[in-house]
């Protein structure tokens, strides 16, 4: 039968799986929803057949009638989540960040291992996205020599009203350290975060946009500029410099150019729910697919691991004002 999977938090994220696992993957169907909103749950549940309400997150995990789970909460509650879940051998996808600091994801790791088994995948959804596959296969087959830097553009239209600048570094930059390690196969071993003159109409509590620099354990060195309130659409671009040549990916998206009056182009994503469908889709079936013989594949608990590691140096940056900070992993957890 079905794979038969709670989803919590129902946010735009967690909704935005509750309906593609509804709807778009095969072999497993979404049958709990949990939110921190009652009212966003009972949304959520009443807008697809079979789906109901849990209590609350942890009464989802202990259903019997629950086969995996899906973890869409804010990233301070993850790791209880997940332990939860590895307590009674459910297989789960863990939105990123894995957690919020690299000592909890290092206990996740731990735990996980102590299962005997792979039961976590982080969702680190960029990895599925054909484009940055593409990437990852160009680098791997070394067409374009060895690689030597990579220049980022991060950028979204508006963040929710509790976003501020650790976050940036904590649920944004997060995806740019991932894709660092899924290009360039090594660890990133120091981050400096600064912030230039921000934008005169950031929202409270945050400095838009944001710099950061990540060097690599091949010496390699990677910028990434982040806004997160250009009110724009979501723009996500990413350019390799290899010694062969360079390659981008995230340009120019959507099939059609279209004209209108002094203008000719294409249409921008709103938000990432738009740009990596395809990613999440692939993701989510892929976990799914592993799910359902009892195992996870994609990224590790180790991949949330060493992403948390940065981007807690990354936030001890921000505090230092700007300070270079190297990262420490824990090498005998690998
Ligand atoms: C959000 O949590 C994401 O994961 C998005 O991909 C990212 O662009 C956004 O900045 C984050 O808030």
């Amino acid at each position: 039968g079905d794979l038969r999977v709670a989803v919590l938090g129902v946010g735009m994220m967690g909704a935005d799986h509750v309906r593609r696992l509804a709807t778009r993957v095969v072999g497993a169907r979404p049958v709990v929803v949990a939110d921190a909103y009652a009212a966003t749950a009972h949304r959520v549940a009443a807008a697809h057949d079979g789906v109901r309400v849990a209590q609350d997150p942890l009464a989802a995990i202990a259903d019997p009638e629950v086969d995996a789970v899906v973890v869409a909460t804010p990233g301070s509650t993850h790791e209880e989540l997940v332990l939860a879940c590895l307590e009674r051998g459910l297989p789960v996808l863990c939105e990123k960040p894995l957690t919020t600091e690299p000592d909890s994801s290092l206990r996740l790791v731990h735990a996980e291992r102590a299962t005997g088994r792979r039961l976590v995948q982080v969702g680190f959804m960029r990895r599925f996205d054909e484009e940055y596959a593409a990437l990852r296969a160009l680098v791997a087959g070394g067409e374009l020599g060895a690689p030597l830097m990579l220049h980022c553009a991060h950028r979204n239209a508006a963040v929710p009203a509790h976003f501020d600048s650790e976050m940036v570094v904590l649920d944004s930059l997060v995806h740019e350290v991932d894709a660092t390690r899924f290009l360039l196969g090594e660890e990133v071993t120091a981050i400096t975060v600064l912030h230039p003159t921000s934008r005169r109409d950031a929202p409270a509590g945050l400095s838009d946009p944001t710099f950061a620099l990540l060097e690599t354990a091949g010496g390699r060195l990677v910028d990434v500029e982040l806004s997160v309130s250009t009110g724009v659409g979501y723009e996500v671009r990413t350019e390799l410099v290899a010694e062969g040549g360079t390659a981008m990916i995230g340009l120019d998206r959507g099939p059609l150019v279209a004209t209108s009056t002094g203008r000719r182009g294409r249409a921008i994503p709103p938000t990432f729910v738009e740009r990596f469908a395809q990613a999440y889709d692939t993701e989510v079936q892929v976990w799914a697919d592993a799910a359902r013989a009892g195992t996870t594949d994609g990224p590790t608990t180790w991949d949330g691991y060493a992403a948390a590691a940065v981007c807690a140096a990354g936030v001890a940056s921000l505090r230092g004002g700007g300070v270079r900070v190297e990262v420490e992993l824990d090498e005998e957890a690998r």
